[in-house]
C-alpha cells in the first residue's frame, strides 16, 4: 500500500530540511564532508519521521530503536535530523566540529543525544551492530537497529564478517542499509576496489536482499516496511543511491567527498541550492 499522501509530503518536507541544514552546517564550518551526507537525507527523513520508535525528550528510553551510522563521516545528516526532531537544540548544529563541540565530525555516544554508537572508522559499526542486535534477540525485544553502511565502506573485510554472523543468526532485526552512492573517498568505487554485484554478494550471504531508490522517500519507505516482514532471513537493503543527491552542483562535482567553500563558484551554488530549498520551506510541500 502506497504511503498517505499527507504523510509523503511531510517526510519530503523534512528531508528538504535536513538538505538545507546540511549545506548551512558546512558552509558555516568552512568544509565538511558533503556527498555522502546529502545522500543519505531521504532514508534519514524516513527514518526518523516514520519508522523509528524513539523519544526525543528521553533519548535513552530502553524500548527505543537504534541507528548505527557506520559510515560516520555522514554525522551532519544525522544531526540534522536530530534537531529537527528535538533532541536537542537546532543553535547545535552550527557548532559542528568545533572545539569542544556536542557534535564532532563523526558520530559520538557520549557526546551527542540520541546517538547511540561512536563510528567513523569505517566497517566497526558492522559489528557493534550485530552485537545490539543480538542483545535484541536475547532479550526477545521487537527492536530494530538500523546498521546504514557505505558502498566504499564494504572495502573492509570486517563488514563481511559481520554480514556472515547477522545472516548466520538470521538477526533480522537488524536492518542492513547499504548507500550504494557508487562513490567513495577519491573516485568511484569501480575504480578504486570494484565490488562488483553487491546486490548479488549479500543474497550470496543468505540476505533477503532489495534495491531501491536511494533518494526516494516512498521506495526506501516501503522497502522498509517488506524488510520487517522477513522471518528467519537477515535482511538487507541496497539505495541506489546519488553521491551529493539533490544539489546539482555537488552532484555533478567530481571531488564532492569532502569540500572546501574556498571559492566563489563553491559559495555561490551553495547560497542558491539554500535559497531555493529555503523557498520550498516556506511553501510548504508541494
Ligand atoms: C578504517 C577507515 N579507513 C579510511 C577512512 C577514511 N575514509 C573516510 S570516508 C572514506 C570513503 C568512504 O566511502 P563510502 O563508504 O562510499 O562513503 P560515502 O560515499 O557514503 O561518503 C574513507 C576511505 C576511515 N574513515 N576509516
Ligand atoms: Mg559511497
Amino acid at each position: 500500500m502506497n504511503m498517505e499522501k499527507d504523510k509523503l509530503e511531510e517526510l519530503k518536507l523534512l528531508s528538504v530540511k535536513i538538505r538545507k541544514d546540511v549545506l548551512e552546517m558546512l558552509e558555516k564550518r568552512g568544509y565538511g564532508h558533503m556527498g555522502g551526507s546529502l545522500s543519505i537525507v531521504e532514508l534519514m527523513s524516513v527514518l526518523y519521521g516514520k519508522q523509528l520508535r524513539y523519544d526525543a525528550k528521553n533519548p535513552d528510553w530502553e524500548e527505543r530503536d537504534m541507528v548505527v551510522l557506520s559510515k560516520g563521516h555522514s554525522g551532519p545528516a544525522w544531526y540534522s535530523v536530530l534537531a529537527e526532531k528535538g533532541f536537542f537544540d537546532r543553535e547545535w548544529l552550527f557548532t559542528l566540529n568545533d572545539g569542544g563541540t556536542k557534535l564532532p565530525s563523526h558520530p559520538d555516544r557520549l557526546k551527542t543525544p540520541g546517538v547511540d554508537m561512536t563510528t567513523g572508522s569505517l566497517g566497526q559499526g558492522t559489528s557493534a551492530a550485530a552485537g545490539i542486535a543480538t542483545g535484541f534477540k536475547m532479550n526477545k525485544t521487537d527492536q530494530y537497529v538500523y546498521l546504514i553502511v557505505g558502498d566504499g565502506e564494504l572495502n573492509e573485510g570486517q563488514c563481511w564478517e559481520a554480514f556472515q554472523y547477522i545472516a548466520h543468526y538470521k538477526l533480522n532485526h537488524c536492518v542492513v542499509i547499504i548507500d550504494d552512492n557508487k562513490k567513495q573517498l577519491d573516485g568511484t568505487t569501480k575504480e578504486v576496489m570494484n565490488p562488483f554485484s553487491i546486490e548479488n554478494k549479500m543474497k550470496a550471504f543468505g540476505f533477503y536482499t532489495q534495491t531501491v531508490k536511494g533518494n526516494d522517500e516512498e521506495a526506501i519507505d516501503e522497502a522498509i516496511n517488506r524488510a520487517k516482514n522477513v522471518k528467519d532471513q537477515a535482511v538487507c537493503i541496497i539505495l541506489d543511491s546519488i553521491k551529493g543527491a539533490g544539489v546539482p552542483y555537488f552532484e555533478q562535482l567530481d571531488a564532492n567527498h569532502s569540500v572546501k567553500f574556498n571559492n566563489d563558484t563553491i559559495k555561490k551554488a551553495t547560497k542558491d541550492a539554500i535559497k531555493e530549498l529555503d523557498e520550498f520551506i516556506k511553501g510548504g510541500a508541494r
